[in-house]
C-alpha cells in the first residue's frame, strides 16, 4: 500500500526504537523522568521559548492552550479551517467554553486586516475577545506556510489589542525548512505554541506545548485535569529526541516529493490541482467525486483521504520515495469507470 493518507502513519525510525529501549525513565507525574525533561528542555531550546510540555497529543496540546488563556464566555478568533476550530471534536467549545469567531484567511494566512474587520468594540452583548489562533503550516489550505513578516505582523496587531496569539505549529518544521528560516523566527511573537513529534518529525507518539515558564506550569495543572498526566513517558519522550535531533532536515525532501507528484498528476485530466501553490508536504486534489475516487485508489494500493465531497489530500512523508511516488501517479492514471 501506498499511504498518503497522512504524515501521522510514519513509524518510528531503528535509532527510535533503540532510544526508546535505553531511555532513562522515572515517573514524570513527580517531574523525576530525566528522558522526558531533557525533551522538554530542548524543544524549549529549539523554539527559543521559556519552557515546553510534553502531551500526548497535538489535539491536547491545542486543548490545553485554550484552556490556559481564555476563561468559559471567552471568544477566540480562529482561522475558518484552522484543525483547532474543525477537526478537534468541537473541544475549545465543549470543555473550554470558548466561542470560535471563524475569519476567512488568505490561503491560511489571517493578516491584520482580517483580525481588525472580525474585533466588536468592547460591547455588553459581545463575548470578550481574548485569544487569536494562528496555524503554520496550514492543513486544509493545503499544507501553506506563514513567513516570519506574517506572523509578526498579526501578532502585533493581535498584541496591540490586547489578545493572546497561540500557534497551531503541528507541521511548523515543514514551515521553517520550506522557507529555510530557524523556526524560532516564526513562534517568537506567539505567546504559545504546539507542534508535533509525530507527524513528519516519525516519532510514535507526542506533542510539545511551548510558551513561558509560568503559561507551561499552568497548562501542566490542566493536562492533569484532563488525564494527560504520564508517568515513565520518557520510553516515548526518548523517541522525540531523536525526532528533533536527526528528522528535521529531511522534510525538504518531502516536499519535493509533493511537488514532484503534483507536478505529475496535473498532467492527467479530471484531476485539479494548483500545483504553484504546494509549499510543502500536502498535495490537495479537485475531482468530481471524492469518495469514489479515494474507494477506487484504495482498490489499486494507493490509500488517501477524501476532505470534502470534491478535495482528496494527499501527504508525503518518510515512507514515500520514487518508486511509491510512481505507484501513486499509477493509481490516478488507470482508466477509471467514474
Ligand atoms: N492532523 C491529522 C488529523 O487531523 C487526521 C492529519 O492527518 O493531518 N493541528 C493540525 C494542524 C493537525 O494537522 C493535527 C492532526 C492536529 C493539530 C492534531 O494532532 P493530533 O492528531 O496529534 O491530535
Amino acid at each position: 500500500m501506498v499511504d498518503l493518507r497522512s504524515d501521522t502513519i510514519t513509524r518510528p525510525t531503528d535509532a527510535m526504537r533503540e532510544a526508546m529501549s535505553r531511555a532513562e525513565v522515572g515517573d514524570d507525574d513527580y517531574g523525576e523522568d530525566a528522558t522526558v525533561n531533557r525533551l522538554q528542555a530542548l524543544a524549549a531550546t529549539k523554539l527559543g521559548k521559556e519552557a515546553a510540555l510534553f502531551v500526548p497529543s497535538g489535539t491536547m496540546a491545542n486543548l490545553l492552550a485554550l484552556l490556559t488563556h481564555t476563561r468559559h464566555g471567552d471568544e477566540a478568533i480562529v482561522e475558518h479551517q484552522a484543525h483547532l476550530y474543525l477537526d478537534e471534536a468541537g473541544g475549545m467549545s465543549a470543555l473550554g467554553g470558548v466561542i470560535p469567531r471563524p475569519v476567512v484567511g488568505d490561503r491560511g494566512t489571517i493578516t491584520p486586516a482580517h483580525l481588525e474587520a472580525a474585533l466588536r468594540p468592547d460591547d455588553r452583548h459581545y463575548a470578550p475577545t481574548r485569544l487569536l489562533c494562528l496555524e503554520n503550516t496550514h492543513n486544509s489550505a493545503g499544507g501553506t506556510v506563514m513567513t516570519p513578516a506574517a506572523m509578526a505582523e498579526v501578532c502585533a496587531a493581535a498584541h496591540k489589542r490586547d489578545l493572546l496569539v497561540h500557534l497551531d505549529g503541528a507541521r511548523i518544521f515543514n514551515a521553517a525548512v520550506a522557507l529555510g528560516v530557524d523556526v524560532r523566527e516564526l513562534v517568537r511573537d506567539a505567546d504559545s505554541m504546539m507542534f508535533c513529534l509525530s507527524k513528519g518529525l516519525s516519532a510514535p507518539v507526542g506533542s510539545m506545548l511551548v510558551g513561558e515558564a509560568s503559561f507551561v506550569a499552568r497548562a501542566r495543572r490542566l493536562r492533569k485535569m484532563l488525564g494527560g498526566g504520564m508517568r515513565q513517558a520518557g520510553v516515548l519522550a526518548a523517541a522525540g529526541i531523536v525526532a528533533l535531533d536527526t528528522m528535521i532536515e529531511r522534510l525538504a525532501e518531502d516536499h519535493r516529493h509533493a511537488r514532484l507528484l503534483a507536478q505529475r498528476l496535473a498532467s492527467l485530466p479530471g484531476l485539479g490541482i494548483d500545483v504553484a501553490s504546494i509549499q510543502t508536504n500536502i498535495v490537495m486534489v479537485h475531482v468530481a467525486d471524492a469518495d469514489a475516487m479515494v474507494a477506487q485508489l484504495a482498490t489499486r494500493g494507493v490509500l488517501a483521504n477524501a476532505e470534502g465531497p470534491t478535495r482528496i489530500r494527499l501527504v508525503t512523508h518518510r515512507h514515500i520515495g520514487p518508486r511509491e511516488l510512481d505507484e501513486a501517479f499509477e493509481g490516478f492514471a488507470a482508466p477509471t469507470n467514474l
